[in-house]
């Protein structure tokens, strides 16, 4: 099968396959997560990262942290595997604006795979400082992590916000983030970027609070909305994971205001593939050695 070559295609056409952004292309196309961000610069209390797991299916885990050249032979490899593969994303296991590796990857991926969506999912900290890196890079999608708008909520769910050498707590940490997520998605989406939030849904933490957000970052440009279940971990642990019927009461609450993506599985650091079939990160990391 084959799907083209999509180099230099409008943005509407890339959305039309990405699978994290339009449901008709969710189960037909797929992503190429390269683990090339260990740093993360917040402290999210449901957050444990791990860097040599093979056998958790979780955002933050990778089987191993690789340099840009292993990461680019990765996406050769996974390209010619399945021609399905159509987005390629940086979501961490750190966050992806915290470390350098992110923009050279996709400097170099921008030659190498002009055919590919560019994708990235950040905590939004340093999108301001970096906002002209993303748009010169080809970022077509951009996922900003925004879990709260109002301080008191924002100020239980972060342990610290490091940036440029300080590091912040409390309400004044969850200010700091939250100004630049909101501000710096703002110009994302005015520089024509597709703007998707993730809102990681806390029971008894965040759960009243989504509409809020959703209209929010509504208004400020973003298009889609995915509310993630929290898995329950770290500091968050003796929280409960939300039911589906809570996450699917909260998606069609927030329906109103924006459109949901409701197919989110959850996706490691190294995933690749299509959502919701079987991943195959660790085929792909031990062909990029051959
Ligand atoms: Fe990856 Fe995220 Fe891009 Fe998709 S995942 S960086 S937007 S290409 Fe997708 Fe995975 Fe959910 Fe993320 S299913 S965790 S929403
Ligand atoms: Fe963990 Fe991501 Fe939060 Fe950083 S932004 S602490 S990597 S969940």
């Amino acid at each position: 099968m084959s799907w083209g070559n999509d180099a230099g295609a409008p943005r509407q056409v890339r959305l039309a396959r990405h699978p994290c952004y339009r449901a008709e292309a969710h189960g037909r196309f797929g992503r190429i997560h390269v683990a090339v961000a260990p740093r993360c610069n917040i402290s999210c209390n449901y957050c444990v990262r791990e860097f040599a797991c093979a056998n958790e299916n979780r955002p933050g885990v990778t089987t191993r942290v690789g340099g840009v050249d292993e990461a680019l032979r990765i996406v050769a490899d996974a390209v010619r595997r399945d021609p399905r593969l159509t987005v390629l994303g940086v979501a961490g296991p750190g966050d992806a604006l915290a470390n350098e590796p992110t923009f050279e990857l996709f400097e170099r991926a921008g030659r190498e795979f002009p055919e590919l969506t560019f994708c990235l999912s950040t905590n939004g900290l340093l999108l301001l400082d970096r906002i002209d890196d993303v748009e010169r890079l080809g970022i077509d999608t951009l996922t900003v992590t925004v879990n709260a708008i109002d301080p008191d909520i924002g100020a239980r769910i972060y342990a610290h916000v490091r940036y440029r050498g300080r590091t912040y707590h409390g309400r004044e940490g969850f200010e700091l983030l939250s100004r630049h997520q909101l501000e710096g998605l703002r110009q994302a989406a005015r520089r024509g970027i597709a703007v998707k939030v993730n809102t990681v849904l806390i029971p008894g933490v965040n759960d009243t609070h989504v509409q809020d957000v959703a209209r929010l970052v509504r208004a400020l440009g973003a298009s889609t909305f995915n509310i993630i279940p929290m898995i329950p971990l770290g500091r968050f642990a003796s929280i409960p994971e939300p039911a589906p019927e809570q996450v699917a009461a909260a998606q069609d609450l927030t329906e109103k205001d924006i459109d949901q993506f409701r197919g989110c599985t959850r996706c490691r650091a190294d995933a690749i593939g299509v959502p919701g079939e079987q991943d195959c990160a660790l085929l792909a990391t031990a062909g990029s050695k051959e």
